[in-house]
């Protein structure tokens, strides 16, 4: 199995760099604005481009992938929201497990039914823990999932959860918000997963703010992920990435 990104993430997080990661809903971009945000990245030096949503809607993932593609080498990570959203235009795919949730299906079902698809892709498949956690609101995600999030303020619950993770494979964990939560994850929580894992930890969901991007790489968060903000403000490409970029394990 393909690790080229994999090992690009985890040699990253032994160097103490941080990532800074755009999301990109394929449902709310086109062709204009995938060049702005391309160009944008390209210039604010974006580590990676996340691509997908909880609803993909439209049918034009492989079409973004590709436009993405055809103008800059950022990676492509595909951050599906159902089995559907796979293309073999990117460069690796997040193989979530919802183990925030006690929803079988997000657990294991759903990667039952997708897998021979799914390896056929060819992609770099990266298991993935996956938590949702409460962002103040419920998200699309929380919604979809079928499943509790983690409380705000329960940090050992979040802990507990990543530690299972990753003792079960998981090369990643992901602690999500939920897009355009109310609330994002607090650094109480990143710090307290961040020291009980050795894996690489992305952290997205309401952050709109450089400053809390920054706080949470000083957390110990190794990937930051916006969507709604940048989709709302392009230009906050260059702080985000920035305030992630400025951040190492010495300052
Ligand atoms: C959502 O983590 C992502 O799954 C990003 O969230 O859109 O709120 O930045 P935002």
């Amino acid at each position: 199995m393909k690790q080229d990104l994999f090992n690009q993430f985890a040699s990253r997080k032994r160097q103490g760099r941080k990532s800074f990661s755009v999301l990109i809903d394929p449902d709310k971009v086109d062709s204009k604005s995938i060049d702005q945000i391309v160009n944008l990245s390209i210039d604010a030096k974006v580590d990676y481009f996340f691509v997908g949503g909880s609803l993909v809607i439209s049918n034009h993932l492989d079409e973004c992938i590709q436009m993405i593609k055809s103008q800059c080498d950022i990676p492509v990570v595909l951050f599906p929201g159902s089995p559907s959203q796979v293309s073999k235009y990117a460069d690796a795919l997040l193989y979530l497990s919802l183990i925030s949730g006690r929803n079988p299906e997000l657990l294991i079902g759903q990667h039952v039914i997708s897998a021979p698809f799914v390896k056929m892709s060819g992609l770099e498949i990266m298991p993935t823990g996956y938590i949702v956690v409460d962002g103040g609101a419920p998200t699309t995600v929380s919604y979809i999932s079928n499943a509790t999030p983690v409380p705000a303020d329960k940090n050992e619950i979040a802990m507990c959860t990543a530690m299972a993770g990753e003792m079960l494979g998981m090369k990643l964990i992901y602690m999500d918000a939920g897009s355009g939560a109310k609330r994002p994850i607090s650094e109480a929580m990143i710090q307290k997963v961040s020291t009980h894992i050795e894996c690489p930890l992305i952290i997205g969901g309401g952050i709109i703010e450089p400053e809390k991007a920054y706080k949470n790489c000083k957390s110990g968060a190794d990937i930051i992920v916006v969507g709604n903000a940048i989709e709302k403000e392009p230009s906050l490409i260059k702080e985000m990435s920035a305030a992630v970029h400025s951040v190492s394990v010495s300052a």
